[in-house]
């Protein structure tokens, strides 16, 4: 027992000299090497695979005929299916205007947040980060608010929702409504 604690006492200055540098090191290695993942908030998915798999949308747009600011929100639903064998991954969403949001509804019926246009929410707020599987459909729901330009926005209107996807082909879906804005 002697001659072990005698042994420990000699070596502590030299397990103190080796250790506290060794560990030191590891702490630099691993601050310099964690940044890669975490530098570029604004493009979020640049590891993402490109999938093979295409899409079929039951509608790529809804003329919703005359409405009215009276009346007040419309929405319509476009179903969007993985027709394919490979997943396909979800970047982005957003409108081309602040008048129109969008939001998806997931095959297990959960839902996304409101969608709206860039410059409108932070660079983030776009980010999807979900899948659809070989088969599977995703809703894309729209909402159109004819009075978010104020008494003036009457008359036609057309606004796009886009969605960016990994497809290799027509990676960017792309669906349209249309209204007649009345008072
Ligand atoms: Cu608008």
């Amino acid at each position: 027992m002697a001659s072990v604690k005698t042994l420990l006492n000699t070596l502590k200055p030299v397990l103190f000299l080796a250790v506290l540098p060794s560990l030191v090191i590891f702490g630099v290695i691993f601050v310099f090497q964690r940044p890669a993942h975490n530098i570029e908030p604004t493009t979020p998915y640049t590891d993402i695979r490109i999938s093979n798999s295409s899409v079929k949308l039951n509608k790529t747009g809804n003329n919703f005929g005359t409405i009215s600011q009276k009346e007040g929100l419309v929405d319509t639903v476009y179903e969007v299916t993985n027709t394919g064998s490979e997943d396909i991954f979800l970047k982005e969403m957003y409108t081309s205007c602040a008048c129109t949001k969008a939001q998806l509804i997931y095959p297990d019926g959960s839902t996304s947040s409101l969608y709206t246009m860039k410059g409108h929410a932070n660079p983030q707020d776009f980010y999807v980060g979900k899948s659809i599987k070989p088969g599977e459909t995703v809703k894309i729901k729209a909402v159109f608010d004819p009075n978010a330009h104020g008494p003036q926005g009457i008359g036609y209107i057309k606004r796009n929702i886009m969605l960016d996807t990994n497809m290799r082909e027509r990676s960017l879906i792309q669906v349209s409504l249309e209204a007649d804005v009345t008072k």
